[in-house]
């Protein structure tokens, strides 16, 4: 009986951290099902993502390590989904420690570490800080310092 692995999330601007909690999660069986959070239940998690659900689900269901890709849309259905996806393992990352662990009558649950540097958040707030007028602005006086260097050579 292949040995599956479910996980949950919102996998928005789908980056190096994703990737590698999706990887360790399929090592540890043969199917691995990522339930990814739909807007609506993003906004009952005070998330507002950048991405639409539609385009974050169609990224996770290309991933390589991912075989089912299925909606999120509350925070009860994980005891019903390894029921009706006949699930052996709960995986996720150790931000959630402990959150979870009253399906430990049902799966086996495994809180795995985060990659280190790499975050959304992280990622919305460098985005948010550039600011192509000042980069603009930037060229500008390159080139005039470009020309007075060219004038005095
Ligand atoms: N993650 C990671 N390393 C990072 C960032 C994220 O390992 N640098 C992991 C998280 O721990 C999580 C998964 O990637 O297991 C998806 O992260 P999010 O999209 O932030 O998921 P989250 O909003 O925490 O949703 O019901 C559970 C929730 O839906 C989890």
């Amino acid at each position: 009986m292949p040995k599956t692995v479910i996980t949950y999330g919102t996998f928005d601007m789908f980056h190096i951290g994703h990737l590698n909690i999706l990887k360790r999660l399929k090592e540890k069986g043969d199917r691995l099902i990522v339930a990814v959070s739909t807007d609506e239940f993003n906004a009952v998690k005070g998330k507002k993502p950048i991405i639409p659900f539609e385009q974050r689900i169609e990224i996770v269901r290309a991933i390589k390590y991912v075989d089912l890709a299925i909606p999120e849309d509350n925070w009860e259905q994980k005891r019903t989904d390894v029921d009706k996806y006949d699930v052996d393992v709960f995986g996720i990352g150790e931000d959630w420690k402990g959150k979870f662990d009253d399906l430990e009558d049902k799966v086996e649950v495994f809180y795995l570490p985060r990659t280190e540097g790499i975050s959304t958040t992280e990622l919305k707030r460098v985005l948010s800080n550039f600011d192509g007028d000042k980069v603009d602005a930037l060229k500008g006086a390159l080139d005039v310092i470009g020309q007075i260097v060219k004038e005095l050579s």
